[in-house]
């Protein structure tokens, strides 16, 4: 009864810290910021194997086993209730979630009174439903009036609460904040696919997947349970730190330069051999170099250290923002203004660069500064300061058993900024044969590559590898994505009747 009743006034706290959250305009309740701080407090070892297995369900997971973490203290407080004990960890939980508030960017006054009320909330129900006969004078004798009324009363608490988050989630600051955001964002030019696919890039085979990503297929990463929203006429990128010239770009700034085109091929640094955490599209921007240059970026700076709004931070080599490359801030993708998952108003793209050292999505802050005097969100975690895209290839046709005879197997290759020479294939440990390659219009792309295999009947085992333009073959030796991205050839089993 004890633990039921600790369970019930935990919902209830919560519902009512959601309310109260949305009432005051809170953009992050204090469960999300819970949550996002027990994010953020995963360690890398333990965040790869669990993106790598539950894919996009990471956020929603997050969120469920922090609700679950907060309604089971709630249990054991209702089992100590009332003492010095229960109600020091009402403390706890109460000092806990405001701290998570406080850890996060953008916190208000509101995000802390939330999180009082919950605390309240989750006393004073306690208070209500243990003082009821059962469980108070004698728990274990059978008080049928007072169960009966132990039980409407938590019933009702519990519906309250049911009705509270609900009502909190329609009010949700949250919700009319992104239907603001996603007003500004259409009322920006767009022109779907503007810039259209170079011919010869597709081979055109029949279920691969198109040299072009379209939007709401191109992967996504990041650490936002609930991604930030920006009005592009709020947004700012602050300049500062090892530069000449320190200054502040707004979204009209940007626009005013006018926007430079450029197809690049995005990789998270968590991609396994054969993944599909890589995508391509037409990213338009301002050259990253162009901005560096304005300022004035001092002799000795040898890091771009990026933060995003929501609090996520990455070091890029300013080597590789200033060396010719297409590095962007972009504002578009395919031809239309960033979703919001993807950055929206202005994120960043370096070619060559894996995601996590160079994409700054949602980003309003450059320090120019150096490796030695920073790290990263990632780098804090285990992954490698440098994050160079390694050579790799995918084999994606056929993707099931196929019949003898002529049998087309195709894939795509990638060694962004540096390009894909030749890419061979090979059957069964056999001789490697040349494949053909699709035209790409720039070294910063991923390239199809397709081989037509005589398949005879039986198992065999098939596989790809790529050699750069400067030579080197895609290497052979298997590695795990952390710390700097996996490596060796993809296989694939093939039954052939
Ligand atoms: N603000 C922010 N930017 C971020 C991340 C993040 O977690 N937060 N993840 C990075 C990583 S690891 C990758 S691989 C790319 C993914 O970009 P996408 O989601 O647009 O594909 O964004 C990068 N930019
Ligand atoms: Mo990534």
């Amino acid at each position: 009864m004890r633990t039921w009743a600790g369970v019930v006034a935990a919902a209830a706290a919560i519902a009512v810290s959601q309310l109260v959250a949305a009432l005051l305009g809170v953009v992050e309740s204090p469960v999300l910021a819970v949550a996002q701080l027990a994010v953020q407090l995963t360690p890398g070892g333990v965040a790869e194997p669990v993106i790598a297995t539950v894919g996009r369900a990471d956020k929603p997971i997050a969120i469920v086993v922090t609700l679950l973490a907060i309604v089971a203290l709630g249990a054991v407080i209702g089992r100590w209730w009332p003492s010095v004990k229960a109600n020091a960890l009402v403390v706890v939980l109460i000092v806990l979630s405001a701290a998570a508030v406080v850890a996060r960017p953008n916190t208000t006054v509101g995000g802390l009174l939330a999180c009082a009320a919950g605390g309240l909330v989750l006393a004073g129900v306690l208070g209500l439903l243990i003082r009821t006969p059962s469980t108070h004078a004698r728990p274990d004798a059978e008080d049928a009036d007072g169960r009966r009324r132990f039980l409407r009363l938590s019933g009702l608490l519990a519906l309250g609460a049911v009705v509270a988050g609900g009502l909190g989630e329609v009010l949700s600051a949250r919700s009319a904040r992104r239907a603001d955001v996603e007003r500004a964002r259409s009322v920006l030019a767009s022109a779907p696919g503007r810039v259209p696919a170079p011919a010869g890039t597709d081979l055109g085979i029949a279920v691969q997947p198109r040299w072009k990503t379209p939007n709401g297929e191109f992967y996504r990463i990041d650490t936002a349970l609930t991604v930030p929203l920006i009005d592009p006429a709020d947004w700012t990128l602050r300049i500062h730190g090892m530069v000449d010239r320190p200054m502040t770009l707004t979204y009209k700034d940007l626009v005013d330069r006018g926007l430079k085109d450029a197809w690049i091929t995005m990789c998270c640094v968590s991609n396994p051999v054969g993944g599909d955490l890589i995508s391509n599209t037409v990213f338009s921007g301002v050259p990253i170099a162009d901005i560096l240059k304005e300022v004035g970026v001092q002799a000795d700076a040898d890091c771009l250290f990026s933060t995003s709004d929501d609090g996520w931070t990455c070091g890029t080599p300013v080597s590789a923002l200033t060396d010719g490359r297409d590095a962007l801030l972009a504002l578009e993708m395919d031809g239309v203004p960033l979703p919001i998952e993807h950055g929206f108003p202005v994120r960043q793209v370096v070619p060559g660069l894996y995601g996590y050292v160079s994409g700054t999505k949602w980003v309003v802050d450059w320090e120019l500064t150096q490796f030695s005097k920073v790290s990263a969100y990632w780098t804090d975690r285990g992954w490698a300061e440098q994050g160079p895209i390694k050579t790799e290839s995918r084999i994606d046709v056929p993707r099931s058993d196929v019949k003898a005879g002529r049998v087309p197997v195709a894939g795509v290759a990638w060694a962004p900024h540096r390009g894909i020479e030749g890419v061979e294939v090979r059957v069964d440990g056999g001789r490697w044969q040349e494949a053909t390659l699709a035209r790409v219009p720039s070294t910063d792309t991923w390239v199809q590559w397709s081989w037509d295999w005589d398949a005879s009947e039986g198992d065999h085992v098939v596989e790809v590898r790529a050699i750069d333009k400067g030579g080197e073959p895609q290497t052979a030796v298997r590695a795990e994505p952390i710390p700097d991205g996996a490596s060796g050839w993809h296989r694939i089993s093939v039954s052939v009747s």
